[in-house]
């Protein structure tokens, strides 16, 4: 499966194609939270369809569990294509439907750099038991479950419950464009400085570069993201809360003083990145002022403004403008 981010229009989660070797169909089902599933399944694969829905989970991230009866995984060691006794097999216990997932790196049951503990199961998350006994198992059976096994090899011929999650991203349409290097002032909207020409002065017009995070407007702040996870890192200057936008969006930077450099026209990838890397863009600038060889300075605009276009997929547009001197 694959991870995918999607605003309000439904979206299609594909569950892995099966490798069964007996060639049994799969039954398919899928849980999520804040959402509605249908589903609908063939032999060997199945596709389900994902409509957003309220209640939305406050980070804005869905957690889709897909599971189907199948077989444990084991080593054949000695290659006769059966388990035997003694052969190395993963046991499953029941699955589980991880809704303190971040990315579909954790969805997985596995602690992750996230969150820790997360692969248990909380009280609440939805699970499904395998064993019929009324409780969320975290272990297996302690024996082989599926029906390749040679006779005494000690395990169930009963089939188990095979699992796979993803984490969908529910990014929203409203763009929170920040500055990250300045810490923020309210009512203030910080000045980009590019070098100014000064006449009677050699003029080096070094590139700036200047940084913004541009995201849709979730407030979580994921733990990579917060201050305090970037100790050593004097360029973080306070936390930085939000989703990726949704996939497609558009941004456009313009400036109405100065020389923009490098790609002005960016397209947001299909990501459920939590790390910030994923929506942190930075600006090169230079002065468009000129001085001749006599230190005289051409200038004709020195004060004017940066403006950030955020086009979503929906038709959104949003700008942002900062003032830009030289
Ligand atoms: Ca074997
Ligand atoms: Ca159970
Ligand atoms: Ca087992
Ligand atoms: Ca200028």
């Amino acid at each position: 499966m694959h991870a995918q981010q999607t605003t309000d229009a439904p979206a299609d989660a594909r569950a892995p194609r099966t490798t069964d070797e007996t060639g049994l169909p799969f039954l398919f089902l899928a849980l999520t939270d804040g959402t509605v599933i249908t589903q609908k399944g063939t032999p060997g694969e199945c596709t389900a369809r994902f409509c957003a829905g309220n209640p939305r989970p406050a980070d804005g991230r869905v957690t889709v569990l897909a599971y189907a009866l199948g077989e444990e995984n084991f080593v054949d060691a000695n290659g006769n294509n059966r388990y035997d006794k003694g052969e190395t097999f993963t046991d499953l216990g029941d699955p589980f439907r991880n809704d303190r997932a971040v990315t579909d790196l954790n969805a997985n049951g596995g602690d992750d750099a996230f969150t820790s503990g997360n692969a248990v199961r909380v009280s609440g998350e939805a699970y499904i038991d395998t064993n019929g006994n009324d409780n969320w198992d975290q272990n297996g059976s302690g024996v082989y479950n599926g029906v390749l096994q040679s006779p005494g090899a000690g395990g169930s011929a009963n089939t188990v419950h095979v699992r796979q999650a993803l984490v969908m991203v529910l990014s929203n349409s409203t763009p929170a464009i920040t500055y990250l290097d300045q810490t923020p002032v309210a009512g203030v909207t910080p000045t980009l400085a590019l070098p100014q020409c000064v006449t009677g002065s050699g003029f080096v017009n070094n590139t700036r570069t200047f940084r913004f995070a541009i995201r849709d407007n979730n407030p979580t702040v994921f733990a990579p993201n917060l201050r305090s996870a970037h100790p050593n890192d004097a360029t973080w200057l306070f936390d930085r809360p939000g989703n990726p936008l949704p996939a497609g969006t558009r941004i456009a930077f313009s400036s109405s003083n100065g020389v923009l450099l490098g790609n002005t026209v960016l397209t947001v990838q299909n990501t459920s990145a939590a790390d910030a890397s994923a929506w942190t863009y930075a600006v090169q600038m230079i002065s468009d002022a000129v001085q001749d060889v006599a230190f005289n300075c051409s200038n004709p605009v020195s004060s004017g403004a940066l403006t950030i276009t955020v086009t979503t997929p929906s038709g959104a547009v949003t700008q942002t403008s900062f003032p830009v001197t030289d």
